[in-house]
Formats: structure tokens, C-alpha cells, sequence
């Protein structure tokens, strides 16, 4: 075997070092990832099997390929946002789902649990609950939920909230749905108005540059009927989702941080700053994020109980 071999296989496993450390910090399942290893472990087999100085040139080639198209992997990897909301663990800030004894807990695992006042009452489910949802709570114009947690807590730029609901009476009255205060008092709020025989929706956030949460108002929201509402927020643009459809409104209120509040999340009746304005019917699956999530995502959350 000539020297001009062992310097060929002296750089062919230097480049198989360099191989394995790029491909470490890759996704190893993608498809494209997948398909450069299979090919890896194609060549290595056939440098085994015929190990003359023609074929480890050829093979040196097509390594250098393989390992342009790594590096390629690892660049867009690393370069790329995750952009997915709805699949990050982490952006779940709080979830109440209502299925359980423990109804008023969080879901998501964070701790940022619930207290009932006044009357609420577990719904555990059936022809007037929301298909496919377990429990929900039945709240009668005259309790609450609060979730002290979220006391002066940072929203930061980011933000969306997913709820159900089914208003059911009280259609003379505003009523919050949920929120952590009322008009001015609070960072975000979704509430009904008596408006267009108390079907009126509306909500928004709160900014350095926008002081009211009405951004988006007389909404229609049928009675007795369960809706889902999705309010995102991305820094910049506000989008507001009744029953999966984007709705119009003052979008571009908005920008910067959600001012945080001294105030808890209150859900069945509006928040701090007013002492009333109580909801009367079913609110179920109330979700947190601390991202803004995409129509798409909004989508799978309306699809997961619209066909149940
Ligand atoms: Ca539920």
C-alpha cells in the first residue's frame, strides 16, 4: 500500500471525527439527517470491503458532499426559530381543564392554582357541558375564580389565551369572562357586554401605548351556544378568534411589553376595578401561553372539541 493511501485514510478519519461532531449537534430526526447517515454508513462499508487508494478518492468526495449537507443542516438548525407555540411546553403558562376533584389546580404542572368564591360549581360533563372537554365549571352570576399567581406577573410581548364558554342568562349585564382586570385596571381581559341582546364580545390588551382592553368590541357571540375565543398577542399585532375565525379590529393597537398588575387572574367575572359584572353559564378549558399562537394552532384548539 502506498503512503499516498495512508495519508487518503489518515483524512478520511480526521473527516469521520468532524462528521461526528456535526452530526451530534443536528437534528438527527429529520428526514434529510436520516438519509446522509444511511448514506455514511454506505461508504464506510464500502471503504471496508475495497480499501485501494481509487476508491477512498472517490469516497473522500463524496464525504466532503456528505459533510457540506451536515454542516448545511446544522446551520439552518441553529439559524431557524422554533416557531411552534402550541408544541412548546415551556409557553404553557397556566391550564385549567375542570375535569378533576381538583378542579381549580393547574394543568400545565406550574402550580398556579385557583380559589373559588361565592357560587361556582363543577360541571362534570354532559348535554350541556362542551363535548368532549370533561367538567367545566358552571358559574351563576355571583362567583368567581381567582388565581393569585399571577400577581404582578411579567406577560412580557408575548402572550395568547384560549377559553370555552356558553353564556347562559344575566343578558342585561356586562360579564367578564376572564381576565386580570377590568378596562384599565388589568393587562388583558375578554369580556361580554349587554349589547345586541347580551351577545355582545370584545377584549385586548393592555400597553404603554394602548391603556383600554376594549381593541376589539361588539364581537357577537350567540347565547346559550359554546364559543372559543383566542386573543394572541406578538409584540405588535393583536388577533382576536371567535369559533376559529379571525376577527376585525384594532389589531395594531398595540406595542412593547403587557403592562403587568398587582391584580389576580380572574376567571367568571370581570377583574379588579369593577365589583360586579359576573358571568352566568359554562366557562371550560382555559389555556395560557406565553407565545402568540398561529391560526393553525388556533385551528387544532378549535378542532380538538368542535368534533367531538
Ligand atoms: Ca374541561
Amino acid at each position: 500500500m502506498s503512503n499516498n493511501t495512508g495519508a487518503a485514510r489518515n483524512s478520511f478519519r480526521s473527516k469521520l471525527l468532524c462528521l461526528n461532531f456535526t452530526a451530534a449537534v443536528a437534528f438527527l430526526n429529520t428526514r434529510r439527517m436520516m438519509e446522509y447517515l444511511l448514506l455514511l454508513i454506505i461508504l464506510v462499508t464500502v471503504a471496508v470491503a475495497d480499501p485501494c487508494k481509487e476508491q477512498l478518492d472517490r469516497i473522500e468526495g463524496k464525504i466532503d458532499s456528505l459533510l457540506s449537507g451536515l454542516q448545511e443542516i446544522h446551520t439552518c438548525s441553529c439559524n431557524t426559530p422554533q416557531t411552534s407555540c402550541l408544541e412548546n411546553s415551556e409557553a404553557l403558562v397556566a391550564y385549567y381543564s375542570f375535569n378533576d376533584d381538583d378542579t381549580l389546580n393547574d394543568d400545565s404542572g406550574n402550580g398556579r392554582n385557583g380559589v373559588a368564591s361565592g357560587n361556582v360549581q363543577r360541571y362534570s360533563g354532559g348535554p350541556q357541558g362542551l363535548p368532549g372537554a370533561g367538567g367545566a365549571l358552571h358559574f351563576q352570576g355571583s362567583g368567581k375564580v381567582d388565581v393569585d399567581a399571577f400577581r404582578n406577573f411579567q406577560w412580557g410581548s408575548k402572550f395568547s389565551v384560549s377559553v370555552w364558554f356558553r353564556r347562559t342568562g344575566g343578558f342585561g349585564n356586562y360579564q367578564g369572562i376572564i381576565g386580570n382586570g377590568y378596562h384599565t385596571s388589568g393587562s388583558w381581559e375578554v369580556r361580554m357586554g349587554r349589547e345586541n341582546n347580551g351577545q355582545m364580545l370584545g377584549g385586548g390588551v393592555v400597553t404603554s401605548d394602548n391603556p383600554v382592553t376594549w381593541n376589539y368590541v361588539n364581537l357577537v357571540a350567540e347565547k346559550n351556544t359554546w364559543h372559543h375565543v383566542v386573543m394572541t398577542y406578538n409584540g405588535s399585532d393583536t388577533s382576536f378568534y371567535l369559533d376559529n375565525q379571525k376577527q376585525a379590529g384594532a389589531h395594531d393597537c398595540c406595542h412593547g411589553d403587557i403592562i403587568p398588575k398587582n391584580t389576580p387572574l380572574t376567571i367568571g367575572k370581570a377583574g379588579v376595578g369593577h365589583g360586579a359584572e359576573y358571568f352566568v353559564g359554562f366557562i371550560d378549558e382555559v389555556r395560557l401561553y406565553s407565545c402568540a399562537l398561529s391560526a393553525d394552532e388556533v385551528d387544532t384548539l378549535y378542532g380538538a372539541f368542535i368534533n367531538s
